[in-house]
């Protein structure tokens, strides 16, 4: 069993944060919001042009609400917020899903080596301890993208594609993230190599819901994400 890890201390909560990107999630951002607010002050939205009341339902929860015009894909949407995290002065910024999936619990552990300086990003993983909830489907998905991830990039990752990241302040400076949507996810993996920061996966608990699952991915997407990455790596 893992230590528990402390809660952070109440003197480097206001250097952190939170960046989420949102697209039509009126169901579950507002709870999210409200989860990490009891813990975290600086939590920032970017609504990616959604359709329904996401914007609303952040704002009521206690979020900063930046607005894509158009829907942009999640790439762009963190870029929007890290950006705007970094104007406003964050030291630690953490990425966090709309859709219920990530746990707050987490996030001390995800922030405690950027805090003492051990590493200057640290990636979540679902599989470095129990993992029995991950659905199959999922596994077979994501087991294929950290072999895609080994063959494309070099980087011996055990969950390469997992949204919840933590980046230093220097860290967040050095990305910059251009492929809008899904693909962003090996464009920042890449750029975490070619900046040789130090990182460190720390293990995270992914919830799978009905509702997580019926808004997540398809399989067949996963396709198109590997197609976008590599055209635009053998362009660079
Ligand atoms: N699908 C999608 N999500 C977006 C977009 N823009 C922002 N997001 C947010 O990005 C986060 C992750 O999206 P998901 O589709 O759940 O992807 P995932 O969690 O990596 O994959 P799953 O395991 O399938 O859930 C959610 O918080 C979305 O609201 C967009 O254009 N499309
Ligand atoms: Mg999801």
């Amino acid at each position: 069993m893992r230590k528990p890890v402390p809660a952070v201390a109440e003197e480097n909560v206001s250097d952190i944060h939170v960046v989420i990107a949102a697209y039509n999630e009126e169901r579950s951002i507002g709870d999210v919001i409200s989860q990490l607010r009891r813990g975290y002050s600086n939590v920032i939205v970017v609504d990616d042009g959604s359709s329904d009341d996401t914007s609303k339902k952040a704002l009521q929860a206690g979020a900063t609400v930046l607005r894509h015009v158009i829907n942009r894909g999640q790439g762009a949407a963190l870029q929007t917020g890290i950006t705007f995290a970094l104007r406003r002065g964050a030291r630690v910024l953490v990425t966090f899903d709309a859709d219920g999936q990530h746990s707050v619990e987490d996030i001390p552990a995800m922030v405690a080596p950027i805090l003492d300086g051990r590493a200057q990003i640290t990636l979540g993983s679902r599989f470095i301890e129990d993992s029995s909830s991950v659905p199959f489907g999922r596994r077979v998905l994501l087991g294929a993208a950290v072999i895609f991830t080994r063959l494309t990039s070099g980087m011996q990752l055990t969950d390469s594609h997992n949204g919840f990241r933590a980046f230093s302040r220097e860290a967040a400076k050095q990305l910059d993230i251009r492929l809008d949507r899904m693909a962003h996810a090996s464009e920042i993996i890449d750029q975490i190599r070619r900046s040789r920061l130090p990182y460190l996966e720390i293990p995270v608990h992914i919830r799978y819901t009905e509702y997580s699952m019926a808004k997540g991915q398809s399989s067949a997407n996963a396709i198109k994400v590997a197609a976008d990455y590599l055209i635009n790596k053998f362009m660079e």
